[in-house]
């Protein structure tokens, strides 16, 4: 299943980045963006998912993320959550980015995580962009911000706006730095996330990829690993506990 290469790559990796996508979710039962029923048959994410959407329409896309919410509140990180948190322990440096909004990464364990799209569980005023506490978990929109009137929406980065500041310059450090990088449960098609693998292969890192299925990136890795990440993932650190002798 593993090449040999990536086992000995393993054994003395010093620094290992990962990139991560709904596809890790997914075995959690977190719908991921292209496979997911409910509001999303009827509207592609991108129509929902970005601020021009929350004006015309804030109800929707406000009911949109709380259904997203309570799916992910009701649900567990699974064992490739919490695989990804135990190679922290055995590699020197782990840098977990993820493009998951959901929050599961923290609650498996991972500490350090740069979250590129932001995060669903917080809320900011759209005007303003204090962060607001959510009154009650409601179809209805949140009553507008107190210090200016803005209307209030999750701290997720929407399609056209740009990311956290520092995010995406912490991530391509990791890329540049790492002796392997892992994209892991993406699609790899939305940008500047999607670059990262590249970045990371240009500057000598091998270059694995762990999906269900081919993706784009998939002719342009060093490795590609078809199977669920909530099986591989485990199966990975098994092998890196056998031998790690550090
Ligand atoms: C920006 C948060 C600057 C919200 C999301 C070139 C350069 C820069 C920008 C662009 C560019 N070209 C186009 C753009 C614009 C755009 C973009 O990339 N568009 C795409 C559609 C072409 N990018 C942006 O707008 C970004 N901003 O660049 O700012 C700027 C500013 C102004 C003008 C220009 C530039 C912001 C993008 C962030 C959008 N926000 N999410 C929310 O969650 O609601 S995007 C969202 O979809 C995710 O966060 C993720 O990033 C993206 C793709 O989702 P994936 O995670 O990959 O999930 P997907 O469902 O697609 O795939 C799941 C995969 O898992 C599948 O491959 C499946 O096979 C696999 N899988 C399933 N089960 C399993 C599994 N794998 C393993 N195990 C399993 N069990
Ligand atoms: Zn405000």
């Amino acid at each position: 299943m593993f090449s040999t290469h990536l086992l000995n790559a393993l054994q003395t990796a010093r620094h290992i980045a990962v990139l991560t996508g709904a596809g890790v979710s997914a075995e959690s039962g977190v719908p991921t963006f292209r496979t997911a029923d409910g509001l999303w048959k009827r509207f592609k994410p991108e129509e929902l998912a970005n601020f021009d959407a929350f004006m015309a329409d804030p109800e929707l896309v406000t009911a949109w993320y709380n259904e997203r919410r309570r799916i992910i509140n009701s649900v567990e990180p699974n064992p490739g959550h919490r695989a990804l948190a135990d190679i922290a322990h055995l590699v020197p440096a782990v840098t977990l980015i993820t493009q998951n909004v959901d929050g599961l990464h923290q609650r498996a364990g991972s500490r350090d995580i740069i979250e590129l799209h932001g995060n669903i569980h917080r809320n900011i005023c759209s005007r303003c962009r204090i962060e607001v506490q959510l009154e009650m978990e409601s179809e209805v929109l949140q009553p507008p911000c107190t210090s200016c009137g803005g209307l209030i929406r999750p701290d997720v980065v929407w399609f056209g706006e740009f990311l956290p500041e520092g995010a995406m310059a912490a991530a391509e450090k990791a890329a540049l730095d790492c002796d392997i990088f892992f994209s892991i449960g993406t699609s790899a098609l939305v940008y500047p996330a999607a670059a990262l693998p590249a970045t990371a292969r240009q500057h000598g890192a091998y270059v694995v990829e762990i999906n269900t299925e081919r993706t784009a990136l998939s002719d342009h890795v060093d490795e590609c690993l078809i199977g669920p990440a909530g099986q591989l993932l485990p199966m990975l650190t098994d092998r890196l506990k056998e031998n790690r002798t550090d």
